[in-house]
């Protein structure tokens, strides 16, 4: 089953959606492999975000995923890193349509509520940072033969 790191920004935090944005994800057939509050701190945001150091915008990437805690999740099921990514909308909250996280929750350009990994391989880097192999579980729910059909392509 396919995995995705995703996280739930400071912004999010402070702004009390943890749970409604959890439930999107829930209600879509995703489900939770691993879950932690963390305060990230800036070495390990800056091996995070690596791919964008030098950036204008680096700086001010670090100083706000930094900025408070924040909840860390892998989601599994099939296609999760693509679903998660369209469940998330653009990265701009002004450009993201409405339906999605950050078109319905942001309008800003750095506040943007959630990161998700991007592709297989990047998920699987972001999930070894955050979390032991210990700390994820895998099991079925009641629902999941319901929601995501064995060998379905
Ligand atoms: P993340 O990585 O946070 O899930 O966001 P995205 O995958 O949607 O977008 P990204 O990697 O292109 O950008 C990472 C992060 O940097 C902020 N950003 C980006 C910014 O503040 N100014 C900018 O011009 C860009 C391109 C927003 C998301």
């Amino acid at each position: 089953m396919e995995k995705t790191l995703i996280i739930l920004k400071p912004d999010c935090v402070q702004r009390r959606l943890i749970g409604r944005i959890v439930q999107r994800f829930e209600d879509k057939g995703l489900t939770l492999a691993g879950m932690k509050l963390m305060h990230i701190s800036r070495p390990l945001a800056e091996r995070h975000y690596a791919p964008h150091k030098g950036k204008p915008f680096y700086p001010g990437l670090i100083d706000y995923i930094t900025a408070g805690p924040v909840v860390l999740m892998v989601l599994a099921g099939a296609r999760a890193i693509d679903t998660a990514r369209k469940m998330m909308g653009k990265t701009f909250g002004y450009e993201a349509e409405p339906g999605t996280i950050r078109g319905d929750f942001g309008v800003s350009k750095t506040f943007n509520l959630i990161h998700g990994s991007d592709s297989p391989a990047s998920a699987e880097t972001e999930i070894a940072l955050y979390f032991q192999p210990a700390e994820l579980l895998h099991y079925t729910t009641a629902a999941h033969s319901w929601t995501d059909k064995p060998g379905e392509t």
